[in-house]
């Protein structure tokens, strides 16, 4: 069975380390690990990807050919780059991994809000799949971020309409206390209600209160999944999460 896990989140959230950190964890297991990296923007990765679009599409070229600036031929990049899914899909068939694990767009947005990620995250091969989101335990203190985050991670559940692992990052960067806050702002809306209270405005107490309050629904108990990309921390319930969710996903097909 090869189980596909897409890594996404904002800019900088640590989607290329994390990829290169499950690979490193999941081989260290036993399993047969491969990665495609789909950020056809990347100029230095942590790992070395078995199949990279950049094999397939040249973003300088682009620029050239089109006289795009920077983000014009990364969109252009994304657009194309489904042009040469059954490529990408061969050579998944022929590495056939238990795990495939895809690094996305750094731009969120690229593969979150374009046409392409959906394609990719519809067409590519693979028995099972789900998105990694990623939340920046870094960005993630001020109760505000939090709430961004999680709207971002929920319009990518609602678009994709596969299941979404929440996880947070850096957690080796955040002192113990404001760790175990911010994992109680998942789990129980109250605490991060009583958080924003103490950032904002009296008028907009209210409105953060039921956004707050809404985002509730979107999370299953036990929450996010803390973990570091850097030291591997909590690996072990994150793999666990992700091989349950995988299994759970390919009985449903
Ligand atoms: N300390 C620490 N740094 C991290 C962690 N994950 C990512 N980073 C760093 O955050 C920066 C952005 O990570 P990167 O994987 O490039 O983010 P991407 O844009 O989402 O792919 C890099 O300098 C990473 O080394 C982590 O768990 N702990
Ligand atoms: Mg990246």
């Amino acid at each position: 069975m090869v189980g596909v896990v897409f890594n996404v989140g904002m800019a900088g959230s640590g989607k290329s380390l994390m990829t290169a950190s499950l690979w490193e964890w999941l081989r260290r297991d036993g399993q047969r690990v491969s990665i495609l990296n789909l950020d056809p923007g990347a100029v230095r990765t942590p790992y070395e990807p078995d199949i990279d679009v950049r094999s397939y599409i040249n973003v300088n070229e682009l620029m050239d050919q089109y006289g795009l600036g920077p983000n014009g031929s990364l969109v252009l990049a994304m657009d194309l780059s489904v042009d040469h899914i059954e490529k990408i899909n061969d050579e998944i068939r022929t590495l056939n991994p238990d795990y495939l694990l895809v690094d996305t767009s750094g731009q969120m947005e690229l593969f979150a809000y374009r046409a392409s990620g959906q394609f990719f995250a519809e067409h590519l091969y693979g028995d099972s799949k789900l998105v990694l989101f990623l939340y920046d335990g870094v960005f993630c203190k001020d109760p505000r971020n939090f709430i961004s985050t999680t709207l971002l991670a929920s319009s990518l559940h609602f678009r994709f309409m596969i299941p979404v692992v929440n996880i947070m990052t850096k957690t080796d960067l955040l002192d113990e206390e404001v760790l175990k806050r911010e994992l109680r702002w998942s789990t129980k809306s109250s605490h991060l209600v009583r958080s924003l209270e103490r950032k904002i405005q009296d008028e907009e107490i209210f409105f953060a209160s039921r956004l707050a309050k809404l985002l509730r629904a979107y999370f299953d108990e036990p929450g996010l999944i803390p973990v570091s990309a850097l030291e591997l921390t909590n690996f072990s319930t994150l793999v666990a999460a992700i091989t349950r969710v995988l299994h759970r996903g390919e009985e449903t097909i």
